[in-house]
C-alpha cells in the first residue's frame, strides 16, 4: 500500500505562494459561489486528479479534564460539559481500534489526548507505543496532544509519527475571545517544533464561533503564509456542545462551509483539506459540494473525539454517490 506521506515535490507546490493578502483572500471567499468552485476545482483536478479522498479514524485515548480553556471543547475543565470520568485507554486497546478502523478501509489513525501540554513519564511512553503500533499496521498515525518540548517532537518522530495536529483554531485577531490560556504565539512554536522534527503539520480551525468573513480570511492567511503549507488542513464547523460557552453558537450555513473549503484549497493547493467536526449536521449534498470545494479527506467512523460522526456506512455510501474513491488502507 502506499502511505501518503508529505506529497512529492510538484509544479503547483512550486507556484503555490506564501504572501496572500488579506484583502485577496477575502475577495475568494467573497466570489460568487459558482465562480469560486470552478476556480477551485481546477486546482483540485491538477493537485489531486484521481479526486481521491482520504479516510482517517480519530480516537479519543485521554478524555477530558483538560486544564485549557478553548470555549469550543466540551473537554475542558473549565465547562460544566467536561466529560471526565472516562478511563485514559492503554495500548493495547488503542491497537486494537486501529486494527479495527484499518479492516474498515481507513488509511490514517488519529489519537488524542486532552492535554495542554505533553509531559514526560508513561502516558508519553505508552504514546509513542501506540504511534509504532499504528505505523507498524501500515496506516498513518496522527497524534494531537496539545503544546510538546524539542525532545518530545524528536522521540514522537522517531517512533514514526506521520503527522501532528495542532489547530489555531481562528484568527489572531477572535482568538482571545475563543482561549485565554494559551497565546497564538505560543501555538505557532509548537507547530515550528513538530515541523522541525521532521514530522508533517496537520493544522486548520474552526468556523462558527462568531467570527467575520474577515476573521476567516486572517486564519487562512496565516495558514497559508506557513512555509511549506500544512501538509493536512482540517476545516471544522462547529459542534455547539451543551455546557461549552458557545453552546448556543447559531449553526454555520453549510455554504460558508463550502467557501471556506474552496479557498482553502485555492490557496493550499497541495494540501490534505479535511473536511472535519460538523459533518454530521450536515446533508448528503452540503458533504458533496464541500468534496467538490476541494475537500480530499474526511474523519471516517461514528465518533470523532467526544461527539458523533456519520456512520462508517453512510460514508461509503456518501463516497459512491459522490464518485470518488478512497485511499486503500
Ligand atoms: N488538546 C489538544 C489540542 O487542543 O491541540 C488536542 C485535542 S483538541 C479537541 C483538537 C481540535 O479539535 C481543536 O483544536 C479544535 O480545533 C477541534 N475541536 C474541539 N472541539 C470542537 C468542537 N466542539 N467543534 C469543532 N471542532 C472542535
Ligand atoms: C480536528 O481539527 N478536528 C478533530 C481532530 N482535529 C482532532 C477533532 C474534532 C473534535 C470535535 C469535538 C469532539 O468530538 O469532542
Ligand atoms: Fe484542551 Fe484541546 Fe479541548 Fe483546548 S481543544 S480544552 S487544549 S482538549
Amino acid at each position: 500500500m502506499t502511505i501518503s506521506q508529505p506529497r512529492p515535490a510538484d509544479p503547483i507546490q512550486a507556484a503555490s505562494r506564501h504572501d496572500w493578502t488579506l484583502d485577496e483572500i477575502l475577495a475568494l471567499l467573497e466570489l460568487p459561489l459558482v465562480d469560486l468552485l470552478w476556480q477551485a476545482q481546477a486546482v483540485h483536478r491538477t493537485a489531486n486528479p484521481g479526486y481521491r479522498v482520504q479516510l482517517a479514524s480519530l480516537l479519543s485515548v485521554k478524555t477530558g479534564g483538560c486544564e485549557e480553556d478553548c470555549a469550543y471543547c466540551p473537554q475542558s475543565m473549565h465547562h460544566s460539559s467536561d466529560v471526565s470520568g472516562r478511563p485514559e485507554l492503554a495500548v493495547e486497546p488503542v491497537l486494537e481500534r486501529a486494527r479495527a478502523a484499518k479492516a474498515a478501509g481507513a488509511h490514517r489513525f488519529c489519537m488524542g489526548w486532552a492535554w495542554r501540554e505533553i509531559r514526560d513519564g508513561a502516558p508519553f511512553e505508552a504514546m509513542l507505543a501506540m504511534v509504532q503500533g499504528v505505523r507498524e499496521l501500515g496506516l498513518e498515525a496522527c497524534v494531537t496532544a496539545g503544546m510538546l518540548t524539542d525532545s518530545q517532537a524528536q522521540r514522537l518522530a522517531e517512533a514514526g509519527l506521520t503527522s501532528y495536529n495542532h489547530n489555531l483554531d481562528t484568527s489572531p485577531e477572535h482568538y482571545d475571545r475563543i482561549i485565554s490560556t494559551r497565546t497564538y504565539q505560543e501555538r505557532l512554536e509548537t507547530l515550528q517544533r513538530v515541523r522541525q522534527a521532521g514530522i508533517s503539520m496537520c493544522c486548520g480551525g474552526i468556523i462558527g464561533m462568531g467570527e467575520s468573513l474577515q476573521d476567516r480570511a486572517s486564519l487562512l492567511q496565516v495558514l497559508a503564509g506557513l512555509n511549506p503549507h500544512p501538509e493536512s488542513v482540517p476545516i471544522n464547523a462547529l459542534v455547539a456542545v451543551e455546557g461549552t460557552p458557545l453552546e448556543a453558537q447559531e449553526p454555520v450555513d453549510p455554504l460558508e462551509l463550502v467557501r471556506m473549503v474552496a479557498t482553502a484549497r485555492i490557496l493550499m493547493p497541495t494540501s490534505r483539506v479535511r473536511l472535519s467536526a460538523g459533518r454530521e449536521q450536515l446533508s448528503r449534498e452540503a458533504q458533496i459540494l464541500c468534496l467538490l470545494a476541494g475537500a480530499d479527506s474526511i474523519f471516517y467512523g461514528d465518533t470523532l473525539l467526544t461527539t458523533g460522526n456519520p456512520a462508517a456506512e453512510a460514508d461509503r455510501e456518501l463516497l459512491a454517490a459522490a464518485g470518488v474513491t478512497p485511499w486503500q488502507g
